[in-house]
């Protein structure tokens, strides 16, 4: 790893004028990898920007250091780039709109830990073993002795803290351990990342978690639980504050898949995939087109829910088998 490391150190030093980017509706991972990235390339004095597909971002980041330097809609920028840095996303078309922006792939730089689906990096640091891409930012600081600070430790130590569920989830490894054990030695508080995380929800996405738990399904024996929120329920909300809502599909004793689906625009609906170990929904999602990780993954959906529903129910039960 040390070498493909050095590699996309050269290249990032040799370079400038970096669009930095990462898959859309982007979550804690995603934030905390592309702003450790931003603030190495800040102290590198290179040009950057960064965008991402979304069209918001939850309230709860705006304590990390250059949130406010991301730029949510890519439609009508016309830069050109250099060079790109893609974090944590498999694809060119999980990314979004800003897909688009990116140069060719010899002046791009990947750095992920979902499981390969397109090459379209020259440099590529792709470790499907590492809890979160923040990880892996932290591998590369190390080896390039760039200077912790607070801030950066805060970055890290959120990616880490959210893509391993509170240090809770089957990815969380001795490893996080130690990094987070390093990361506190900076004044980064555990608990105060946590409360900006998992406990500063808006009593609007506290309502909908209510009416959303109180219209949970479950099928299949129960070991499919399914909740859903229809377009009424979603055109009023701030959609980046219940993305979260899909862990709680899967915390109910005996439940092995949970989704968590919502209908964004009417009959176009986002689902998220939940596993508590055995079957791998990063299969499921595949299968409709979408993906992520074995034991978390998304898609897309358009048409009608009843076909979704069946169509969804009829995968797990064939991965149940
Ligand atoms: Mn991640």
């Amino acid at each position: 790893m040390k070498s493909k490391v050095s590699e996309i150190l050269n290249f990032i030093k040799k370079s400038d004028n970096f669009l930095i980017t990462a898959h859309q509706s982007a979550d804690g991972d995603a934030f905390a990898s592309i702003l450790a990235t931003a603030y190495i390339l800040e102290n590198w004095d290179k040009n950057f920007h960064i965008i991402i597909h979304d069209d918001s971002i939850d309230q709860k980041y705006q304590f990390l250091w250059g949130i406010d330097k991301i730029k949510t809609i890519s439609a009508g920028i016309q830069n050109k780039f250099d060079s790109a840095i893609v974090l944590d996303v498999p694809s060119m078309k999980r990314i979004g709109d800003p897909a688009r922006l990116l140069p060719p792939r010899e002046r791009c730089v990947k750095i992920d830990h979902h499981p390969i689906e397109e090459d379209f990096a020259e440099f590529s640091l792709v470790d499907t073993q590492a809890s979160s891409t923040s990880q892996l930012i932290y591998e590369l600081i190390e080896v390039a002795q760039i200077p912790l600070t607070t801030q950066l430790a805060q970055i890290i130590f959120t990616g880490i803290m959210y893509d391993t569920g509170r240090f809770s989830f089957s990815n969380t490894r001795r490893r996080d351990f130690e990094i987070a054990a390093v990361l506190t030695g900076y004044d980064v508080k555990p608990h105060i990342i946590a409360n900006y995380l998992f406990f500063s929800s808006s009593f609007q996405s506290m309502k909908i978690l209510g009416y959303a738990l109180n219209n949970l399904q479950i099928y299949l024996d129960g070991i499919l639980s399914i909740i859903f929120l229809p377009y009424a329920m979603m055109k009023n909300n701030n959609h980046a504050e219940i993305e979260e809502l899909a862990n709680y599909s899967v915390a109910i004793r005996g439940v092995e898949v949970g989704l968590f689906i919502r209908e964004v625009e009417p009959n176009f609906f986002k689902v998220s995939l939940r596993s508590r170990g055995k079957i791998n929904v990063n299969l499921i999602a595949k299968s409709m087109g979408g993906g992520g990780h074995e034991h978390a993954a998304g898609t897309r959906f358009r048409g009608n829910f009843e076909d979704l529903k069946r169509g969804l129910i009829a995968e797990v039960e064939k991965c149940a088998k």
